[in-house]
């Protein structure tokens, strides 16, 4: 009696250890969106919590450790420059007096490539934020070994001026348990502007969390229902004289 109890049990244990191992081991895709400050970032707790580099190229030069673009060079304050609108001390559609990252091959593109040596292990999200370009946008992610993982796009974002406007720019991220090796964005025409990338919570993915086995509460108050419906069985039983 208690194998036929448990059994179920231990099966729903096994199938919610399977669901939990298939979502820990996916990717997730963040954006395209709105990012007009850091507040706007899926990963902000994080990078308050310095868990997450965030490099907004407002020092001129790009300065957080163990990543490498193929690509581009640091965009200081211009009439066309267009940085994450904050970072000039206000949100007021125009990023013309921050910093940016620029490359002039927007179809090329721009890869930033992380360096587990460096950082102790392969960051386990990743975003960009795009900030200007024509024609249409791809963002795409690459695990260990520069497998790809994803991509999120083409997309359609830009607003067809090159002066600066925020309210195109988008934010693009990944999530991956296993690590990110890299990440690529790139847009069909004209050079390509970026800016906030940022990278972090290192190390190997937690274990899980929550298990459902069963405890002793669980078992013990199973095992009394059971005996009371067999007392009751049997309380019947005798009342009808079988
Ligand atoms: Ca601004
Ligand atoms: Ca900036
Ligand atoms: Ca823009």
């Amino acid at each position: 009696m208690f194998r036929c109890i448990r059994t179920p049990h231990f099966l729903g244990a096994s199938l919610a250890l399977l669901v939990f191992s298939t979502a820990a081991l996916a990717q997730t895709f963040l954006g395209p969106t709105p990012y007009l400050s850091k507040n706007d970032s899926p990963f902000l707790a994080s990078i308050n919590a310095g868990t997450t580099f965030l490099e907004t190229f407002e020092s001129g030069a790009l300065t957080t450790p163990g990543v490498t673009p193929s690509a581009g060079a640091v965009f200081g304050p211009s009439s066309i420059t267009d940085s994450v609108d904050a970072d000039d001390g206000t949100i007021d559609g125009s990023g013309t007096a921050g910093h940016s990252f620029f490359s002039a091959n927007g179809a090329a593109g721009i890869t930033f490539t992380f360096s587990a040596a460096t950082l102790g292990h392969l960051p386990t999200q990743a975003g960009i934020v795009w900030t200007d370009g024509a024609g249409t946008t791809l963002f795409e992610a690459f695990g260990p070994g520069g497998v790809p993982i994803g991509q999120i796009g083409p997309v359609a974002i830009a607003d067809g001026t090159f002066n600066g406007t925020t309210a195109e720019d988008r934010f693009f991220g990944v999530t991956n348990p296993a690590g990110i090796s890299s990440i690529r964005i790139s847009n069909t025409a004209g050079g390509i502007e970026v800016d906030h990338l940022q990278y972090g919570i290192f190390g190997a993915a937690p274990p899980p969390a929550v298990i459902d086995v069963p405890t002793l509460s669980e078992t013990a108050l199973m095992l009394l229902a059971l005996l009371t419906a067999a007392f009751a069985w049997r309380a019947l039983v005798k009342r009808r004289g079988i």
